[in-house]
C-alpha cells in the first residue's frame, strides 16, 4: 500500500474536535477540551501529526482538514454502524465485560461483524495517512482489532495501543465469544499500554491460556499459527503499565483564576453555605459507584451523623450513552433514589442531595472542585479516574479531602487518599466521616503528598513515557535518570 506523509498518527474512536454550526449554517470545528488532546499537542509539536477518528455525526463526514496544527482524517460511520459498533459491541458487550460484569454483557453476532468492519476501515485510514516507518498510536477498546489490521496493510509501521479501561481477568474475558480474535488483533501492536500493572498481567495471562502463547514478565511471544488462523506471523509484544494523567499545569492555572475562585464561593453560597460540602462528579455510568455512594449518604442522614444545612451532598452526573438500556435504567434508579433521600431528609430550603444531570465547562468544574470539602470518587471499577486527579490539582490551597475507591487505577498511585471499598457500605460511611473530621493538619499533609504525585506524573510525562516504551518495544526502555 502506498504511504502517506505523516510520521505520527493517532487513531481514536473520536476526532478531538466538536462541530460548531453558526446561525448562517456554516460549520467550524472547536478542539474538544480534554487530556488526550493536550498530551498529543506536547508530543506532536516536533512531528507531522495526523489524527484518525469519527467526526461525531453519522449524517455527514467532512473531507480531511487541518485544525490548530493537526491534520484530521475523519472516518465515516453510518447510523447503523454507530448503533452496532459503538453503542452495541463497544458499550454493551466489551464495556461490561471489561468492568467486572457489573451488568450482563450482550452478545450479538451482527454487532461483532460491524465492529470488525469498522476496525478495518480505521486501519485503512491509518495506512493511508502514515508515512514510511511512521509511529501509530491506537486508543482504547473500540479499536482492538486495528493493530493487527494496520500491520497487515503496513508492516513498516511501529504500532502502539493504549487501554483506557481495565483489562479483565481471563475468567471474565473468556466469556467473550470472539476472545481469540480480540487477542490476535491486539498482538498486532509492538507495545500495549495499560493503566495498571494488573491489567497488563491479565492480558498476558489471557494470551497464555487462550492462545497458547508464552511469556516472560511483560513480554508475550505468540507463534502466530493456531487452529482458527493457521499461518499468521509470529509476534513478540510488550504489555506494560503507563498510567494516564491530566494536564496539571493547564488546570491549575485555570483553578487559580480569580473568577474561578469567586465562582467556587458562589456555588457554596447557592448551596446554603454548608459547613461541609460533599461532592461527586461522574459520567452517569454504572461503573462509577453512584448507587453505593447514595446509599452511604442516605444512611449517614438516617443515622443522624450528617444533616442539612450543615452538610450537603452535590452529585454532578454527565449524561452518557442514553441509547443503551442499562444506562437508561441506571438514570431512572438514581433519580428515584435522589428523590427518596430528599423526600425524607431535606428541610424546607435545605436540600440533602443536589443532583445535576448536566455537562459543564472546565471553569465551572474547577470551581466545583474548589468548593468541595470532601470529594467522593467511589467507582466499582474504573481504568484510572481522572476526576480524582483533577480535584487534587484544583486544591492548590491544600484544602479538601479525597475519598477514593480501591477499584480505580488512580488508587494504585494515590495511596494517601482516604481509600475505601464501595461495596462495604459501613466502611464507606466511616471513611466519609473520617475524611470530614480528621485533623486539618493531617489532611493538609495528605493533600500535599497527593498533589506532588500528580504534578510529577502529568499527561505530558505519560505521553513521553508511552512513546519511549513504544520506541524500544519489545525491550524495556532504558531507565530515566
Ligand atoms: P471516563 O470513564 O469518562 O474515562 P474519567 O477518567 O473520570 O472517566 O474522566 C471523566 C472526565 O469527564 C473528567 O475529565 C471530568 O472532569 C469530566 N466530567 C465529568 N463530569 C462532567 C460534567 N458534568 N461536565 C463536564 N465534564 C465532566 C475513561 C476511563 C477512565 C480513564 C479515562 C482516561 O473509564 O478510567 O481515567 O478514560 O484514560
Amino acid at each position: 500500500m502506498p504511504s502517506g506523509s505523516f510520521d505520527f498518527v493517532v487513531a481514536a474512536n473520536r476526532l478531538p474536535v466538536d462541530r460548531v454550526v453558526a446561525p448562517d449554517g456554516t460549520t467550524t470545528w472547536r478542539t474538544s477540551p480534554g487530556g488526550l488532546v493536550t498530551a498529543m499537542e506536547s508530543v506532536m509539536r516536533h512531528r507531522e501529526g495526523a489524527w484518525v477518528g469519527w467526526a461525531g455525526s453519522p449524517e455527514e463526514t467532512p473531507e480531511p482538514f487541518d485544525n490548530e496544527g493537526l491534520h484530521l482524517h475523519p472516518v465515516p460511520l453510518s447510523g447503523e454502524e454507530v448503533r452496532d459498533y459503538y453503542e452495541g459491541f463497544s458499550n454493551d458487550t466489551l464495556w461490561p465485560i471489561y468492568h467486572d460484569v457489573i451488568v450482563p454483557p450482550t452478545f450479538k453476532r451482527r454487532w461483532w461483524a460491524t465492529y470488525r468492519r469498522v476496525n478495518q476501515r480505521f486501519a485503512e485510514a491509518v495506512a493511508e495517512v502514515a508515512a514510511e516507518g511512521a509511529t501509530v498510536w491506537i486508543h482504547d477498546y473500540q479499536l482492538q482489532l486495528a493493530p493487527a489490521l494496520v500491520r497487515e496493510l503496513r508492516p513498516d509501521l511501529r504500532i502502539g495501543w493504549f487501554d483506557h479501561i481495565p483489562f479483565p481477568p481471563v475468567e471474565l474475558f473468556a466469556q467473550l465469544p470472539w476472545r481469540k480474535s480480540i487477542l490476535r488483533g491486539l498482538l498486532g501492536a509492538d507495545f500495549l499500554g495499560f493503566q495498571r500493572r494488573q491489567d497488563g498481567a491479565n492480558f498476558v495471562r489471557a494470551c497464555r491460556e487462550l492462545l497458547g502463547a508464552t511469556s516472560k514478565g511483560e513480554v508475550v511471544t505468540w507463534q502466530g499459527a493456531d487452529d482458527d488462523e493457521p499461518g499468521a506471523a509470529p509476534r513478540t509484544v510488550r504489555a506494560a503499565a503507563v498510567p494516564i494523567s491530566i494536564d496539571v499545569q493547564g488546570l491549575e492555572e485555570l483553578a487559580r483564576k480569580p473568577e474561578v475562585r469567586e465562582r467556587a464561593r458562589e456555588i457554596r453560597h447557592s448551596l446554603g453555605d454548608p459547613e461541609t460540602l460533599l461532592l461527586g462528579v461522574d459520567r452517569l455510568d454504572y461503573t462509577k459507584g453512584i448507587r453505593h455512594r447514595l446509599r452511604a449518604i442516605a444512611e449517614l442522614y438516617e443515622d443522624g451523623e450528617i444533616r442539612p444545612p450543615e452538610v450537603t451532598f452535590a452529585q454532578v452526573a454527565t449524561p452518557s450513552r442514553e441509547r443503551v438500556a442499562a444506562y437508561r435504567d441506571l438514570r431512572a434508579q438514581i433519580e428515584g433514589t435522589v428523590g427518596r433521600i430528599n423526600g425524607e431528609f431535606s428541610l424546607i430550603g435545605d436540600t440533602a442531595v443536589h443532583y445535576l444531570h448536566q455537562s459543564y465547562p472546565r471553569e465551572e468544574m474547577a470551581a466545583f472542585f474548589q468548593a468541595a470539602d470532601v470529594m467522593l470518587v467511589t467507582p466499582i471499577r474504573d481504568g484510572m479516574n481522572l476526576v480524582a486527579k483533577e480535584y487534587l490539582t484544583c486544591r492548590y490551597d491544600l484544602g479538601g479531602a479525597l475519598v477514593l475507591s480501591e477499584f480505580t487505577g488512580a488508587a494504585q498511585e494515590l495511596r494517601q487518599a482516604y481509600l475505601c471499598n464501595p461495596h462495604d457500605i459501613v466502611g464507606l460511611k466511616q471513611t466519609i466521616l473520617r475524611a470530614m473530621r480528621d485533623d486539618p493538619a493531617a489532611k493538609r499533609r495528605r493533600m500535599r503528598t497527593l498533589r506532588r504525585r500528580v504534578a510529577a506524573h502529568d499527561v505530558q510525562t505519560w505521553a513521553e513515557q508511552y512513546l519511549e516504551a513504544l520506541g524500544h518495544a519489545p525491550d524495556r526502555p532504558p531507565r530515566r535518570s
